[in-house]
């Protein structure tokens, strides 16, 4: 009979001890879902592409690590309608487009990768641009900011990317999402975007650009300010 009882106390405690290890090892990762990455894809169409890992981090305030549960693109100034989403409206209400683009630093890399996203006309005629907007300026989570003319982004398949070579974008990149200018050089590629604002001013300048760099920065002219 003692002997039973303390069988039965031993296993409570081996029940016990179990369950605790079990909190303390896994605790912290219940209902949590683990994003699995995929594997990158490194030529298309018979193009080769560079890895999503091929970049030097040169951000100014280094990496953004954006909260998709609080992060919202906002649509703003001059418009008919100012819109606010979600990461998850704008990738579900609009539609996605792949393209291979070559991105080029000014500080002399450059990268090809084949980017995936939604057209930035696409959202922007959902707000409706009002006649007198001449500037669209882009604002991001660290504060860096860049702009284009009205015509550039309207009148050319600009996307704004979440993916590169079939793999979501990692944070570092630009996480939700990354602008892909083509033809203009790197700084005008924005990362981490929440902001979008028409504007009347045609000298605005944004990060780079207010310290010198070219504002139209087309990448078949140099970089250096006029
Ligand atoms: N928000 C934000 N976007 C940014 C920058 C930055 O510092 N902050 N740097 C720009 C510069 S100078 C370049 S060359 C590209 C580099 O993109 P990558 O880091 O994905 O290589 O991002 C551009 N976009
Ligand atoms: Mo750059």
């Amino acid at each position: 009979m003692q002997k039973r009882a303390i069988l039965g106390a031993v296993a409570i405690l081996v029940i016990i001890a179990a369950f605790v290890t079990s909190v303390l090892v896994f605790g912290d990762k219940s209902g949590e879902v683990e994003q699995l990455a995929g594997v990158e894809i490194r030529e298309y169409e018979g193009k080769d592409l560079s890895s999503v890992n091929d970049f030097r981090e040169n951000s100014i305030k280094g990496p953004q690590h954006v909260d998709l549960e609080t992060y919202r693109l906002e649509v703003t100034g001059l418009v008919e309608e100012p819109a606010v989403y979600t990461c998850d409206q704008v990738i579900g209400d609009y539609d996605s487009y792949q393209k291979v683009v070559r991105l080029n630093c000014v500080e002399g890399w450059a990268v090809n990768i084949l980017w995936e996203g939604v057209l930035v006309s696409d959202i922007l005629d959902e707000s409706g641009v009002l006649g007198e907007a001449v500037t669209i300026i882009f604002h991001a989570e660290d504060g860096y900011t860049t702009s284009f003319p009205v015509e550039y982004i309207m009148d050319n398949p600009i996307i704004m990317a979440y993916k590169m070579n079939d793999v979501t974008m990692p944070a570092e990149r630009g996480f939700p999402f990354q602008l892909v200018a083509e033809s203009k050089w790197g700084y005008k590629w924005i990362k981490w975007i929440t902001r979008i604002e028409l504007s009347a001013d045609a000298s605005y300048e944004g990060y780079w650009e207010s310290r010198g760099y070219a504002n139209d920065a087309d990448l078949d002219k140099g970089y250096f300010g006029d």
